[in-house]
């Protein structure tokens, strides 16, 4: 079995070793323009002459939860697209999002600022009723988050496309219900994967309808927010602050004003790192479930997008 690894942005000499150890009679190369026809890839953002030059895959394997930047290139029509499923990804999801929740619930900031000064100053303790957390996308990650974030209190609720049932969260499901889901949230967490339906859906009209005070929270993908809505909806007064740690442009450019904007926290897409022991460890034991024709979790339906 020939296995090809092809990573824009990601060291490639660690992921064969790894997928190596795990898979040893296989033999694992970095792809390079020209190479011989691979059983199965493992890809992170690869370029189209890839995917040209390797039309007979059985299997190709995202190196990330998020298909959306494989899925904008030509693909063959046959290999299994599969993408991580977890792999590490949800509990770092469910500390990085908790984190954001209580830090603004909290006002952590303001006690840092004041703490500064050498002010011993007491805020006043909010309700936690009154910080209801909306969670867009109720997937691997985002059941992952509502729980945990239930987990300290607050009133949770969750919109998905098919309806979920999650203990402790109140479901919503599909169009229809995502007015009464925006309109019931205050804290707005984006995981939704970026397909073609919700590619801009954090924009002027849905943030617009979160109640008043509203705080935006996007670890998914920067193509569901619209920059601009968001700086005029912080600026007006509606939202209290977001934090956002992902982009349209990756790394966000220097000149960006979310880099300055005092309302706004970011951070460079590190909110759930792809670990790379685990992941080998998920891919190898996936390739070996199709070596043998069994079926395997994550398989991407390529017409909708994730
Ligand atoms: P999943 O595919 O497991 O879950 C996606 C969820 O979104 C599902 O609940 C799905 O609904 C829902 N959904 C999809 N389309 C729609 C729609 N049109 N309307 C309503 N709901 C919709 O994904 P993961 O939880 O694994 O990951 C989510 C995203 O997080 C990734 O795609 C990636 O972009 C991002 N990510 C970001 C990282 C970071 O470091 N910032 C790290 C990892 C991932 P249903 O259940 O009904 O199908
Ligand atoms: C992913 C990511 O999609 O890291 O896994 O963004």
């Amino acid at each position: 079995m020939r296995i090809t690894v092809c990573c824009t942005d990601t060291k490639v000499g660690p992921w064969i070793e790894a997928l190596q150890s795990l898979l040893p009679e296989a033999r694992i190369e970095q792809w390079r323009p020209g190479a011989p026809q691979a059983d199965h890839a493992v890809v992170w953002s690869p370029p189209q002459q890839f995917l040209d030059e390797q039309p007979r895959l059985k299997g190709i394997f995202n190196i990330g939860a998020g298909v959306d930047a494989l899925l904008k290139l030509r693909l063959p029509p046959d290999p299994v697209v599969v993408r991580l499923d977890d792999a590490g990804m949800s509990v770092q999801m469910a500390e990085f999002v908790c984190h954001a929740v209580i830090r603004h619930f909290r006002e952590f900031d303001a006690y840092a600022r004041e703490g500064g000064t050498g002010n011993w100053g007491l805020r006043r303790p909010r309700l936690r009723s009154e910080f209801p957390v909306g969670v867009l996308g109720l997937g691997v990650l985002g059941q992952r988050v509502a729980q945990a974030v239930a987990g300290f209190e607050f009133p949770v609720l969750g919109w998905s496309r098919g309806g979920k049932e999650v203990p402790g969260v109140r479901c919503y499901a599909g169009e229809a219900e995502l007015s009464a889901f925006l309109a019931a949230t205050r804290v707005l967490v984006c995981l939704l994967p970026l397909t073609p339906e919700t590619g801009n859906i954090l924009n002027r009209e849905s943030l617009s309808r979160l109640q008043s005070g509203g705080y935006l929270i996007n670890v998914a993908r920067g193509g569901h927010l619209v920059d601009e809505d968001l700086l005029a909806l912080l600026d007006s007064g509606h939202l209290a602050g977001a934090a956002l740690d992902v982009f349209r442009t990756e790394p966000l450019p220097a000149d960006h004003p979310f880099w300055r904007h005092p309302k706004i926290v970011v951070t460079p897409h590190v909110s759930a790192r792809t670990l790379r022991d685990e992941s080998a460890a998920q891919i190898a034991r996936k390739i070996r479930a199709m070596q043998a024709g069994q079926p395997i979790a994550g398989v991407v339906d390529r017409q909708r997008g994730y």
